[in-house]
């Protein structure tokens, strides 16, 4: 056995010593980070370009995110929803406003506010379509991603996810993703009460579906009375180059789903937004969680989205993300088979015979000082925060050019 010899090493033994295997993350051990940037426990610097699977989309410990959560942790963090916190009314109203809803029910994770949007979705079925009880579907899209419960990974396509996990749940129909066809035959079924789908989807490696799918599943929706879930928790908040990815086709989704970036990175904050009418469905005492809506998410959430607003992060995400997939494209490296995504949320799939290849690439940006992580094989996501300049993005192509050197 190869004793570990640097601190990084000595520290990832431990984590593998007690922690669970439920990861294979890259070899680097992380304890700082800011703006754009991490470090490594030896002191070296990365750009992230991960960014916390788009929860960082502020950047790393912004300091007004910062300031108002050292504010409010010395206040008050949690009443339940035992009891009013003067917090919440404010955040409700300000969320509702700044999204153009009746109603927010604020969550922590984002599978709980997935969990909580096909309540709704069910609920509003029975009551208001007249749905026969226990009878609802939901159709989905394959390849989605929409977290990790075992209801959630019921109607999961990935084999990853769900495999030795089962019973799973019923009252779902898959149908392709960016398929209008296959949606139209499945809004046949009169017990279907929602279409939820990722308006890009994010694990299956930024797929962007053609222009004018959104809002033709959206109006096929309308005609056929099914609600359309949006689920934004990794294409929202200004990510893609819109607040909303749906906003790049002026879709209005019946309930929004958020999370991640919702809290810059800080905690889990999460939330469904929709109509009095479906959010009215759910009683006192029929759904809720203990930290939801609690103070000190509902303070941080008002002023991550505030930074969104006050330093244009759609404006710069729509403008670097089309000059990084431009500056990506003119390295015309043999090794890019496709380069795809929208605004800052963006993906290469690699062309290599070895099958390592995009891990390997991986590695050697790590060692050139650059994080990404593959997803599902051949891909890298490429997703820094939203504060990136055009500087920063041409040293990081420089890295990338360097790096694929190493798949020669
Ligand atoms: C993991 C990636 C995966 C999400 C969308 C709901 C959730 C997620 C569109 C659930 C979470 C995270 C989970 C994390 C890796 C990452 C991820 F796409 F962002 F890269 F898995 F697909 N809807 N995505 O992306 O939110 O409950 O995690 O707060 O589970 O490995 P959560």
């Amino acid at each position: 056995m190869v004793l570990p010899h640097t601190l990084s090493e000595q520290l990832i033994a431990r984590e593998e010593k007690y922690n669970a295997h439920n990861y294979h993350p890259l070899p680097v051990m992380l304890e700082r980070g800011e703006g754009l940037f991490v470090w490594d426990v030896e002191g070296k610097k990365y750009f992230d370009f991960l960014s916390g699977y788009s929860a960082i989309n502020q950047g790393h410990c912004h300091p007004k995110i910062i300031a108002t959560l050292t504010a409010q942790a010395q206040k008050l963090t949690l009443t339940s929803r035992a009891f009013h916190s003067s917090l919440l009314g404010e955040y409700a109203e300000y969320i509702t406003k700044f999204f153009g809803y009746d109603k927010v029910l604020p969550m922590n994770t984002g599978v709980e506010a997935v969990e909580t949007a096909l309540k709704l979705a069910r609920k509003w079925g029975y009551v208001n379509k007249g749905i026969e009880n226990n009878e609802a579907v939901v159709i989905v899209c394959s390849e989605n991603f929409h977290g990790r419960t075992i209801n959630v990974i019921s109607f999961s396509t990935d084999e990853s996810s769900k495999n030795g996990f089962g019973p799973f749940t019923h009252g779902y129909e898959i149908v392709e993703y960016n398929n209008i066809g296959a949606l139209a035959e499945a809004l046949q079924n009169k017990n279907v009460c929602a279409f939820l789908l990722e308006p890009i989807q994010g694990e299956a490696g930024v797929v962007v579906p053609d222009a004018g799918y959104l809002k033709t599943c959206y109006e096929m929706c309308k005609v056929a009375n099914v609600l359309f879930i949006a689920d934004e928790i990794q294409t929202g908040l200004a990510r893609t180059g819109k607040m909303l990815a749906c906003d790049h086709e002026e879709v209005k989704p019946d309930i929004l789903i958020l999370g991640k970036a919702l809290s810059g990175g800080t905690l889990p904050i999460s939330a469904v937004l929709c109509s009095d009418e479906i959010m009215l469905q759910i009683k006192p005492g029929e759904h809720g969680s203990t930290y939801g809506g609690n103070p000190l998410a509902c303070a941080v959430a008002m002023t991550a989205l505030q930074v969104l607003k006050d330093e244009n992060m759609c404006e710069n995400a729509e403008n670097m993300g089309a000059y990084f997939r431009q500056q990506l494209t003119a390295l015309q490296s043999p090794f890019i088979d496709i380069i795809r995504g929208k605004g800052l949320l963006n993906a290469i799939v690699i062309k290599h015979e070895n099958k390592e290849a995009a891990w390997n690439l991986c590695m050697e940006m790590m060692h050139n000082g650059l994080l990404a992580k593959p997803t599902h094989g051949d891909k890298i996501r490429f997703a820094p925060p939203l504060l990136i300049s055009k500087g920063d993005i041409d040293e990081c192509v420089e890295i990338i050019e360097k790096s694929l050197k190493i798949l020669e």
